[in-house]
């Protein structure tokens, strides 16, 4: 819904947030954002989606992207399909921010550079400098970073302590057009409560176990009725193998039980209201390699 009242000077766009699996994207867009809209774990190639995150302050409405982590191993179908909508992202937005690990820039990083349309409107977060015990190593590494691209900004970060986000805000909202807010100032995110459901279910399979599971996990939403300020949710995890089946359940289905729970306690944050929570886990063989499943999965 579009904003007639925004003030003169109001900026409003999109704003893709992209880098390597796992240096804080999601971490980064849900603390500027003020909401978990997107999921995290200390797992690489969580998000699998591109989720919205809305940010609406006096003079802006900032419509942060987030993006799957840009990789080169394409193990899967699922990953091709990851790596394309992160990279269509780049032609879709007013500007982007690059996430990179402060201290460090890995090949991969220099991989998703090369990836920027010539003329794109680029700025750095240098993520996690709470993690760096030597400061001195950020100069060298912003010097560096200038001599690939001609990025709009440089703007060291810690998406998890919130250090050095109003900074990064306003280097942002520098780069947006003069454009009336184009969401309500209570929207945060464009994703439904089915997709959010779904995700924090994925979440917490990433979370609570090992390196196998959750790669070869997805979650589908069968049922999602309100039943006044109730929410009753029906939802089914596909796995790819039996075995994965009897390590999600765990023993007596303690596991499955366990992350339930904990899905239905961010649920319930964020949708305001108490949800009744129902999982099965199914076994679809080589569901991440099909195309007709990865579709009907909604990826
Ligand atoms: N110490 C520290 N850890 C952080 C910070 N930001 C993110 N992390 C951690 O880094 C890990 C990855 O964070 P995510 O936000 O899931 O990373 P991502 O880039 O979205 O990862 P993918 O979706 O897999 O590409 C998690 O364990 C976060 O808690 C930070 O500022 N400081
Ligand atoms: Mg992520």
């Amino acid at each position: 819904m579009a904003d007639a009242g925004s003030p003169p000077g109001h900026r409003c766009g999109h704003v893709a947030i992209v880098g390597r699996p796992n240096v804080g994207k999601s971490t980064l867009l849900n603390h500027l954002v003020g909401e978990k809209v997107s999921i995290t774990s200390k797992k690489a190639q969580t998000t699998r989606h591109r989720v919205t995150g809305i940010l609406t302050t006096g003079d802006a409405q900032f419509v942060f992207v987030d993006t799957p982590g840009i990789q080169s191993k394409h193990a899967s179908r699922l990953n091709e399909r990851m790596n394309r909508s992160a990279t269509r992202s780049f032609d879709d937005v007013d500007a982007i921010v690059l996430v990179i690990e402060a201290g460090r820039t890995t090949g991969a990083d220099r991989t998703v550079i090369r990836l920027f349309p010539a003329g794109a409107r680029v700025i750095v977060a240098l993520n996690k400098i709470d993690r760096l015990a030597d400061r001195g190593a950020l100069l060298p590494q912003m010097a560096e970073l200038a001599t690939l691209f001609p990025f709009a900004a440089i703007v060291p970060v810690s998406a998890e302590k919130e250090h050095g986000l109003a900074q990064l805000r306003d280097a942002v909202r520098a780069l947006l057009p003069l454009a009336a807010a184009a969401y309500g100032e209570d929207e945060i995110t464009d994703r439904d409560e089915r997709f959010l459901a779904a995700e924090f279910i994925r979440e917490k399979i990433f979370r609570l176990l090992g390196e196998e599971v959750p790669y070869a996990a997805t979650v589908a939403i069968d049922r999602f009725v309100q039943e006044g300020a109730l929410r009753r949710i029906h939802a089914t995890v596909y796995v790819d193998r039996d075995n994965q089946k009897a390590i999600l359940l765990g023993h007596g289905g303690a596991q499955m039980k366990e992350i339930a729970t904990r899905a239905r306690a961010d649920m319930e944050r964020l949708f305001g209201g108490p949800v009744f929570l129902e999982v099965w886990v199914k076994v679809k063989r080589g569901w991440a390699n099909d195309d007709t499943l990865l579709t009907r999965f909604g990826y």
